[in-house]
């Protein structure tokens, strides 16, 4: 077969030298994969089938297996001008200029994004998101930005769902050329947990720009500007637009909340001026951003600083509609809204309904609420899909203003409670979360701190401890890993930095680190990387690779495994790719443009001795089968 894939190769045919062929086409000269992507494919339905997708066990099984009605669009017909193509056109400073003159409300959807990391567990799979997304391109194309990448998706999409986070953004990329693509990144933490040497944060800024994305939001998870300086300026240097985040917690109405007032606020939005963003962003994790808050932040900044400003929220407490409403009202520029069907609640206010309200007013949006109510009718539908992965809707009470938990932990740390034994002792778990704010000296609480807090909170309720116990105890106590990070510095300083008594505490002898940790980290050997991420994966080597190995190391080589035995189970429907599939039924697999696979299951086998079973399928109409082991 090498020669056949030689001689038939372009280069040849065109009678052009060989000599050369081994260095400029080296994937020739690689060794043929083991089997082929059919076989691979195959072979993951099999044990599917078989054993079930271990995803979805002791779950609520979703019942839906029909497609989501897609509306009917004409594909072939160029998009129509929108965002992208204004950047495209005028670069950055002339998008700024463009999203100032605009009357209306611009709106960013989160629905593949915030919306699904707060409601679904962060599980809904890139084939859901490509099989709408040219309908976004034509429906709905004056959307300021598709929030689609970013924050818990690049770990969940490969760890859970083994599918590439970089193929999701660069298929969504091409299938929505017009509309601006948005991320959010956890500035130094990237989008891990930890903070991340400098050079593997401007890698992976650089790639993503590449890749396709357009908008980074950029926050850090203590507020701490100096923190945000590498991965701002990473964006700005390769070209993306750069959303500097103000986190917004404590309460801005309340009197005796002075730590964040309003101008700690406004002094962190001009700082963010001078360290180069173009626009800002209010990043409301929580939804503690009450409508007269709103009225008072947005009128400042807007009078103190030159920037659009982008209002993100989650509707936890379900009156934040209101707060985006007196928001625009001030003139607000852009603001966060999901589709009808995946909004409210943990989630960001309801996208459709937001429109509606604001039409027939100076902030009307451009967009249409009949394209609008199509697209929401395909989440509704797609949404079934995901029936695992619901959680219990957690009411939240006036509390939600005391533990300040944000929208993508709430229903997480619940289960977690669960996991423990503690469901039933919840109000305890966000009592504690309260106090152990409080005692790390009232900090901001998101990705990564919010976990470090989180698991704190667990550890008391669990071991039938109160915060201030911790301070008068007298053992040293195995205290979760993330709070060693956070009270040890590795997450960054908060302002005032930790209180002296709680890092002797937690820290015992160790030495807290107060500078910015990315400082004092070497450079991390991205050739090394390179090299081995690409023989994990048996692809050539890349930077794309080696910075996914060196962000997640571990989910990365699990991945790679899968990847190896069982190929891009990203290609997959839904429901076939969590429950396999049911006697005669037949899928279409398009493992790439124009390359169809029809895989029809037959039946399975008897167990053989080995304990091995045989699965027959029939593919593009030739019979084949696949042997697997049976587990159970
Ligand atoms: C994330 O960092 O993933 C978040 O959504 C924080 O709000
Ligand atoms: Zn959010």
């Amino acid at each position: 077969p090498f020669l056949l894939k030689l001689i038939n190769h372009p280069t040849f045919l065109k009678g052009e030298s060989t000599t050369r062929l081994i260095d400029t086409t080296p994937e020739l000269f690689r060794l043929p994969k083991r089997r082929d992507r059919a076989t691979r494919l195959l072979t993951f339905l099999g044990e599917t089938i078989v054993n079930g997708n271990s995803l979805v066990a002791d779950r609520p099984v979703a019942v839906r297996r029909t497609p989501a009605p897609l509306p009917e669009i004409d594909v072939m017909a160029k998009p129509p001008r929108g965002t992208k193509d204004i950047l495209r056109e005028s670069g950055v400073d002339g998008l700024v200029r463009w999203i100032q003159d605009q009357p209306g409300l611009l709106l960013t959807d989160t629905t593949m994004r915030d919306a699904h990391q707060s409601l679904l567990a962060t599980r809904v799979r890139t084939y859901d998101m490509l099989q709408i997304a040219p309908a976004y391109a034509r429906l709905a194309p004056h959307l300021f930005s598709l929030e689609m990448w970013g924050g818990a998706t690049f770990d969940t999409s490969m760890r859970f769902l083994k599918e590439s986070p970089w193929q999701r953004l660069a298929d969504l990329r091409e299938s929505v050329p017009n509309i601006l693509t948005q991320m959010l990144l956890r500035a130094s933490n990237a989008v891990g947990y930890t903070n991340y040497p400098d050079n593997v944060v401007r890698l992976f800024v650089r790639e993503a720009v590449q890749a396709g994305m357009d908008v980074f939001r950029v926050f850090d998870a203590l507020n701490w500007q100096d923190n945000m300086r590498v991965a701002m300026e990473a964006v700005i240097e390769e070209g993306g637009v750069c959303e500097a985040a103000i986190c917004y917690t404590g309460d801005l109405q309340n009197p005796r909340r002075t730590k964040y007032d309003l101008a700690y606020y406004v002094d962190m939005a001009k700082q963010l001026e001078k360290m180069g963003a173009h626009m800002l962003a209010i990043k409301d994790m929580a939804g503690l951003l009450k409508p007269k808050a709103a009225v008072k932040l947005i009128r400042a900044l807007r009078d103190e600083v030159g920037l659009p400003i982008h209002l993100h929220t989650h509707d936890t407490a379900g009156i934040q509609a209101s707060t985006l409403l007196a928001a625009a009202d001030e003139g607000l520029q852009i603001a966060d809204a999901a589709f009808a069907p995946l909004s409210g609640g943990t989630s960001q206010v309801n996208l459709n309904s937001l429109v509606e309200a604001l039409r027939d007013t100076p902030r009307e949006s451009d967009l249409e609420t009949e394209s609008l109510t199509q697209l929401a009718t395909y989440w509704q539908a797609a949404r079934e899909f995901y029936a695992p992965f619901e959680s219990s809707v957690l009411p939240a009470t006036g509390d939600l203003y005391e533990h300040e938990m944000p929208g993508g932990q709430y229903t997480n740390l619940f289960q977690q409670a669960r996991a423990l034994g503690l469901a039933d002792q919840w109000a305890e778990v966000c009592k504690a979360y309260a106090e152990v704010n409080e005692l790390f000296g009232d900090i901001v609480k998101v990705t990564p701190t919010s976990k470090a807090v989180g698991d704190m909170a667990l550890f008391l309720v669990a071991n039938e401890m109160s915060a201030a116990e911790v301070l008068a105890s007298e053992k040293s106590l195995a205290y979760p890993g993330s709070v060693l990070d956070l009270i040890g510095g590795r997450m960054g300083q908060p302002p005032g930095g930790f209180p002296e008594k709680v890092m002797d505490k937690i820290l015992g002898d160790q030495t807290p680190l107060t500078t910015r940790p990315g400082e004092s980290m070497p450079d991390a050997d991205i050739a090394a990387a390179r090299k081995e991420s690409a023989m994990l994966m048996g692809e050539s080597e890349s930077d794309r690779l080696a910075v996914t190995q060196l962000l997640y190391p571990k989910v990365f080589a699990d991945f790679a495994a899968h990847r190896v035995t069982y190929g891009d189970v990203a290609k997959l429907p839904t429901p076939n790719f969590f429950y396999g599939q049911e006697p005669g039924e037949e899928i279409a697999v398009d493992i790439e443009t124009g390359k169809r696979l029809i895989i029809r299951f037959l039946t399975v086998g008897q167990p053989h001795p080995d304990g091995t079973r045989t699965v027959f399928f029939e593919l593009n109409g030739q019979p084949r089968e696949v042997t697997v082991v049976d587990k159970s």
